[in-house]
């Protein structure tokens, strides 16, 4: 097969928790030697750009970024105090980024016309882009999957073949409409009858062995194409040679394992009394931790440095805690912190990222989930896989968690006999993962099956 005049087009949604995956197969793609386009609007290209730090340039010469221009759109501020925590910028992110779809048309043409063929990578969110690219005479659309296929499982009918699947495994499936406002639930399922030529997916048979099967077997997937490919977050981490963020350097300075990080990605915030709880709950488990205190994103920018929520910490929080513990208000460089040696457990809202980047480091998690698929990746990641504890359980999200409950969850994982097991689990699942996404490995094989198909 010959890779010469195949084009590939990444359209993902511009949403941080969107963004990474599809960004790092892009450069899996371009590192095979093939062209590929990352189409965004302007903010992400500068995020992306910056995250292909410590690349070598021969992974990322033939990986482009193509901009396409949003108009504004309203973001509304992250009501902390909802039972619901869905990020408020969503659905008018949504409606905004549909106008981009004339500007990526173009793009689609312009390459079409020079090209063999035009594989558009999508994510299932944004379907004008297969839309697009059916409509080429030489396009093929492919939708990536940026949640774990269990997860649409999940969501089916109690009674559906699929709920008795879920119930057959032990499994409690929570409702989909308590996860997801109504009109985001009416988009996800409008985005399902999107023309494609196959899925590619964010996992691996070692994650979801039991659900990719089944999942395939769905009628409106029966005959596509399924390419499992994670973990799509590297694997391998070498520090860059960039500024060093000092969060690195304090968890030099710590033992193995003994670190909690604490982070709840960049939609989610917590309220004011939730966040004194959870401090207290910290300081009373007297283990060290890193916290990522933030503002939730609006969407189009990450906040540096906001302080506002630290201000919620009870009085004389920072003393007591003295150098056991740091409070960071701005980006951290997660997946380092979760490869870091003194990291012995990330306590995670599970964003699928988070998920995914947590297994194949192989630390446990103790899941704090808040909306769409977070639910459900809590119970895959405690109750399926059993690397993890529940921390907050789904059915108590709208009350405020005690400081006693946090501690207690802390401590079985990071002290008790309980927690060597999950720890132990956590381990071996992330030492399984690396091995997949490395040479040889399923997910591997996976790839090089995609770009031989592709490129045909
Ligand atoms: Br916060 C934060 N540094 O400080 P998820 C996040 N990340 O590298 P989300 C950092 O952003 P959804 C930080 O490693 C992961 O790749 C993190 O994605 C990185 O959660 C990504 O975990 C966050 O999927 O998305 O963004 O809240 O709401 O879609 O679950």
């Amino acid at each position: 097969a010959s890779k010469a005049n195949i084009s590939i087009v990444v359209v993902p949604l511009p949403t941080q928790g969107h963004l990474n995956q599809l960004l790092h197969l892009s450069i899996l793609l371009s590192s095979h030697a093939l062209t590929v386009y990352y189409a965004a609007p302007a903010i992400q290209i500068h995020q992306a750009r910056s995250r292909l730090e410590g690349w070598p340039a021969s992974s990322i010469s033939s990986l482009h970024f193509h901009e396409l221009p949003i108009p504004p759109y309203a973001s509304p501020a992250p009501n902390p105090d909802s039972s619901l925590f869905f990020p408020s910028h969503l659905l008018p992110m949504f409606q905004a980024f549909k106008h981009v779809q004339p500007h990526l048309a173009n793009l689609l043409r312009s390459l079409s016309a020079n090209s063999r063929r035009v594989v558009v990578i999508s994510d299932l969110l944004v379907s004008f882009a297969a839309t697009e690219a059916a409509a080429l005479p030489n396009g093929e659309p492919y939708t990536f999957r940026c949640t774990p296929p269990s997860s649409g499982l999940a969501w089916q009918r109690q009674d559906s073949p699929a709920g008795a699947l879920i119930r057959s495994l032990g499994l409690n499936t929570p409702s989909p409409k308590d996860c997801m406002p109504e009109e985001f639930l009416a988009h996800v399922a409008q985005c399902q009858s999107r023309p494609e030529s196959g899925l590619l997916i964010n996992t691996c048979h070692l994650i979801e062995g039991d659900f990719l099967d089944f999942f395939m077997q769905q009628p409106d997937l029966i005959g596509k194409k399924l390419f499992a490919l994670g973990p799509l977050n590297p694997t391998v981490i070498t520090e860059t040679t960039g500024p060093r963020h000092h969060c690195l350097d304090w968890l030099d300075r710590q033992p193995p394992g003994s670190v909690l990080y604490v982070s709840f990605g960049t939609n989610s915030s917590i309220s004011d009394d939730q966040i004194e709880q959870l401090a207290i709950g910290l300081l009373n488990s007297e283990q060290r931790f890193v916290w990522v205190l933030r503002e939730a994103d609006r969407g189009d920018f990450i906040a540096e440095g906001e302080n506002r929520l630290q201000n919620k910490l009870p009085a004389g929080f920072m003393e007591k805690i003295e150098d056991k513990g740091t409070i960071i208000g701005d980006w951290v460089p997660q997946l380092e912190i979760l490869a870091h040696r003194a990291t012995g457990a990330f306590m995670s809202h599970c964003g699928w990222n988070s998920c995914m980047e947590s297994i194949s480091m192989g630390v446990p998690t103790l899941a704090w989930p808040m909306h769409s698929d977070q639910p459900w990746n809590a119970v895959l990641l405690c109750d399926y896989l059993k690397v993890g504890v529940i921390v907050r359980d789904w059915n108590r999200r709208k009350e405020i968690l005690p400081a006693a409950e946090i501690e207690k969850a802390i401590k079985e994982v990071m002290i008790y006999d309980k927690g060597q097991e999950i720890r132990r689990r956590a381990s071996e699942l992330g030492e399984a993962a690396r091995r997949a996404a490395g040479d040889g490995g399923s997910s591997n094989t996976e790839l090089l099956s995609f770009i031989n198909h592709i490129t045909r």
